[in-house]
Order: C-alpha cells, then sequence, then structure tokens
C-alpha cells in the first residue's frame, strides 16, 4: 500500500489563466506547455489503517496547511472511504514562488496514490484528477511539449512531441524567494471578475494555441518565441487591469526581461515567459544555454539561475 512517484514541473508557453468552473477546478482556456527534466518534486504514499487522519510532510517538515488539497486529491484517486495516508512530499527547487511546485507535487501525488492502491488508472485519466487538484498539473503527467484541452465536462491532455523531437533549454532567473502575495487560484478569480481584458483573452486564446501548435509541429523557434512572449504579457495585462491589481513582477524581473531583449538583438535564439511570480523562465536552444544563463547571472539582483533540460512526464519510482 506504499508507492512513490516523481514529476516534473511545466512551463506554460501558452498559459492557463482563469476559471469555466472554480468548484471542479476547470480552466477557461486550452494551455500548451514544457516539462522540464531537472527540477522534480518526489512522492511518496502510504496508505495505513492505523493512521487516524492523513499526515504530509513538504521537505521534511509537516506541512498542515496544503493537507486539505492533498487530501481532497486521494480522496479522488483512491475512494472517500480508503485508509489514511502518510504522504511525503521532497523537491530540489523553491516552493510556491511561481515556479509550478504545484504542478509537480499534484502530478507526482496522483500516480503514486494510484500504484498504492494498484488501480492501474491511464494516463488520461490520471491527468484529469491531477487537473482537478491543480489546472497544470494536468500537464506534468505528459513530457515533452503537451497541450490541455477543454473537453465537455473535463480537460484531455495530449502530447504534442516529445523532449528528443525538439531538445530546448530553459534558463529559470530566481528574482525573489518565498510565498508570493496572492495566490494563483485567487488571482484567477480576481482576474475573472474585475478585469476589462478577461473575455478579450479567453475568446483569444484558440488564436495562440493555433500558431504554437504549429510552430511545435514544424519546430520552428521564432514563431513559438513571438506566440509565447505574446500570450504571457497578454495574461499579465489581464492581471494589471483586475480590480484590485495583481502585479508578481519586481524591477528585477524587468531587469531579466532587458536582458533577453539584449540577447535577442545579438542574434541569440532565446524568449522570456512569466507565471504567477517574478522569476523569469528564457527558452532557448540547448547551444545558447550557457550564454543565456551567463547573461542572466549577471542581471542585476538576480538571485540564482536554474537550468533544465526537457524531459519526461511523471511516473513511479521505486519507494525512497
Ligand atoms: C500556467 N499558471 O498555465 C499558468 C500560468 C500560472 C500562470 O497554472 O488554481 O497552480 O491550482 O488550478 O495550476 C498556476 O496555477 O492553479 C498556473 P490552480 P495552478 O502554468
Amino acid at each position: 500500500m506504499k508507492a512513490t512517484a516523481r514529476a516534473q514541473p511545466n512551463i506554460a508557453l501558452i498559459k492557463y489563466w482563469g476559471k469555466r468552473d472554480v468548484d471542479r477546478n476547470l480552466p477557461a482556456v486550452g494551455s500548451i506547455s514544457i516539462t522540464l527534466a531537472d527540477l522534480s518534486t518526489t512522492m511518496s504514499v502510504e496508505f495505513d489503517a492505523s493512521l487516524r487522519n492523513d499526515t504530509l510532510s513538504v521537505n521534511d517538515r509537516d506541512k498542515p496547511a496544503m493537507l486539505p488539497r492533498v487530501s481532497a486529491c486521494l480522496d479522488n484517486v483512491a475512494g472517500k472511504q480508503r485508509e489514511a495516508a502518510r504522504v511525503i512530499s521532497s523537491g530540489n527547487f523553491p516552493i510556491a514562488a511561481g515556479l509550478a511546485s504545484s504542478a509537480s507535487a499534484f502530478a507526482a501525488l496522483v500516480v503514486a496514490a494510484d500504484a498504492a492502491t494498484g488501480a492501474g488508472l491511464d494516463t488520461a485519466s490520471l491527468a484529469s484528477l491531477a487537473g482537478a487538484a491543480s489546472g497544470s498539473a494536468a500537464r506534468s503527467l505528459y513530457g515533452g511539449y503537451a497541450e490541455l484541452t477543454n473537453a465537455g465536462d473535463d480537460v484531455a491532455v495530449r502530447s504534442l512531441r516529445s523532449a528528443d523531437e525538439w531538445p530546448l533549454s530553459v534558463v529559470v532567473a530566481i528574482t525573489a524567494t518565498g510565498p508570493k502575495a496572492v495566490g494563483s487560484t485567487e488571482a484567477m478569480e480576481i482576474s475573472r471578475k474585475t478585469s476589462p481584458f478577461y473575455s478579450r483573452w479567453v475568446e483569444q486564446q484558440e488564436l495562440d494555441l493555433a500558431e504554437a501548435r504549429a510552430a511545435i509541429a514544424e519546430r520552428d523557434f521564432g514563431k513559438l518565441a513571438s506566440v509565447a512572449e505574446h500570450n504571457c504579457l497578454k495574461m499579465h495585462s489581464v492581471m494589471w487591469g483586475s480590480r484590485p491589481p495583481v502585479v508578481y513582477w519586481n524591477s528585477a524581473t524587468l531587469a531579466c526581461m532587458q536582458t533577453i531583449r539584449a540577447l535577442q538583438a545579438r542574434g541569440v535564439a532565446v524568449f522570456f515567459t512569466i507565471d504567477a511570480g517574478p522569476q523569469l523562465k528564457a527558452v532557448c536552444e540547448p547551444a545558447d544555454e550557457a550564454q543565456v544563463r551567463e547573461a542572466l547571472t549577471a542581471t542585476e539582483a538576480v538571485q540564482d539561475v536554474l537550468v533544465s533540460g526537457l524531459g519526461k512526464g511523471a511516473a513511479q519510482v521505486a519507494d525512497g
């Protein structure tokens, strides 16, 4: 009744922002992401009849505040009549800072819980269960380039390309650590209810998805760069236009954008994307990774730089 799984965070190039059903956590728009290789969350789940309640440890610390979401996700995978579970999570990157730690965490959780119960659900079902816990987590069930589509009363995730078919590099500039001021679930609702740009954002998403899908099919870096930067800045414009405004950037985030513009002016194939946090993620050809890393490391107020290739989806690993 114990199993362990590992999952990698994903970075959305065409973003999920807004929900069409808050209770069921269904997104308002489709999204396209790349799954990382070198950052990961490892999660072990042990169902134990001798436990009175679920327990959760994250990076060796008890985290009761995160437990309700974890318990609800376990109920969805194993049924409400399940035994209580001991859940142990560890990751090799900062949590709650716009690095999609909930994506890798819930993707790993559903795979581990499914393996611990022996149910053997297919990847599509596991993606749907992960997405009910955290929208972006559905995409981390798949490696490489993944697209999440709204399908009736559910979501459907598919792989557009494997990591091996188009191996890009991601350089993450950490501009601030620590939890963000407004969680993305709350910020999405503020956007939906108050931003005058929200309805146009939802209406236009299909155009951006189609352009990114074509760029990935053609392995056209310039085309992907153009639509990804556009979609990212459009999402942040929706947030900035909300009341109260939601601004995740800091001055170092903007300095990093200028660094990317300077690299692009020198002919380096690189583009940026920014999620619900102040970190900037630069996507580039592997040959340019060292140059991009060096430039972001030298950018004022950047605290740390993480580098990753593209990897595979969530999978069970040997119990640790
Ligand atoms: C994304 N983000 O597509 C977008 C871009 C942040 C900006 O998905 O409420 O933690 O748990 O479904 O998945 C972050 O939100 O939100 C996110 P919930 P989630 O990656």
